[in-house]
């Protein structure tokens, strides 16, 4: 009497659909800033990639090490790592629908993502902006993060340009990517979202 049937509960775990939208844009473009936003407004969990790794580096895990050293080069921790972190990210939640926030940021991300998980995302979320706006963010953040300097946000900005602007191209040639001006106000930038998630949602329904 009152036991769990973790057979029922496996099934059913299984059976739930895992909904993923991709939030992409430069260094200092808004993604963290717009997901919480988002969450509050249209119940979605928020996965940042970033704070996941910073988290893994803080935890004392044998590869916090070589992933601080690449956010201090503005360089990309290898897909297996991020994915690892993700998935379980996803599985304890016990939740559907997420924002995954600044991944993936390389086609070795994007490509390992596809066959590890099986999962396509319903869209990807592009906040673009422009370098010296996001520059004058960076450098204004002031929340003590070790890549918030001049010459690893020009080595962030270069890494973008290079390998994950070409990840933002390929999901637009497959018609996923809803564009958004993210050199706007908070607010402003938030009242474009809103009408790509109530589109979104309208879908769903
Ligand atoms: N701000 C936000 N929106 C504004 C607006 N509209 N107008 C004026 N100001 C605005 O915002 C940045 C700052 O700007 C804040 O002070 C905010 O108030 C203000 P934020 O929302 O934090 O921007 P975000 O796009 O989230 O910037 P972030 O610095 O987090 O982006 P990155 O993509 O650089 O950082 P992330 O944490 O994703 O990655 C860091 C590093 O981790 C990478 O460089 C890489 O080394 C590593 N990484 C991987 O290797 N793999 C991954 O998959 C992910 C990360
Ligand atoms: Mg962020």
């Amino acid at each position: 009497m009152g036991s769990v049937d973790h057979t029922t509960t496996n099934i059913e775990a299984e059976k739930k659909k895992i909904t993923v939208i991709f939030v992409l844009g430069g260094p200092g473009s808004g993604k963290g800033t717009q997901c919480a936003n988002i969450v509050e407004n249209f119940g979605y969990t928020h996965l940042s990639a970033g704070d996941l790794l910073r988290a893994e580096i803080k935890s004392g895990s044998e590869n916090g090490t070589m992933i601080q050293n690449m956010i201090k080069e503005g360089k990309i921790v290898p897909a297996e790592v991020t994915i690892r972190l993700l998935q379980k990210a996803i599985q304890e939640s016990g939740h559907e629908k997420f924002l995954i926030d600044g991944f993936p940021r390389n086609e070795e991300n994007r490509a390992s993502f596809e066959s590890i998980t099986g999962i396509m995302p319903e869209i990807v979320l592009f906040f673009d902006c422009s370098e010296e706006e996001m520059e004058k963010r960076l450098l204004n953040r002031n929340q003590g993060r070790e890549d918030d300097n001049i010459e690893t946000i020009r080595k962030r900005f270069n890494v973008y340009m290079e390998s994950s602007l070409p990840v933002i191209q390929y999901y637009d040639t497959l018609g996923k990517v809803r564009r958004i001006d993210a050199a706007k106000p908070v607010d402003a930038v938030f009242e474009d979202v809103k009408v790509i998630f109530e589109k979104v949602a309208e879908i769903a329904a």
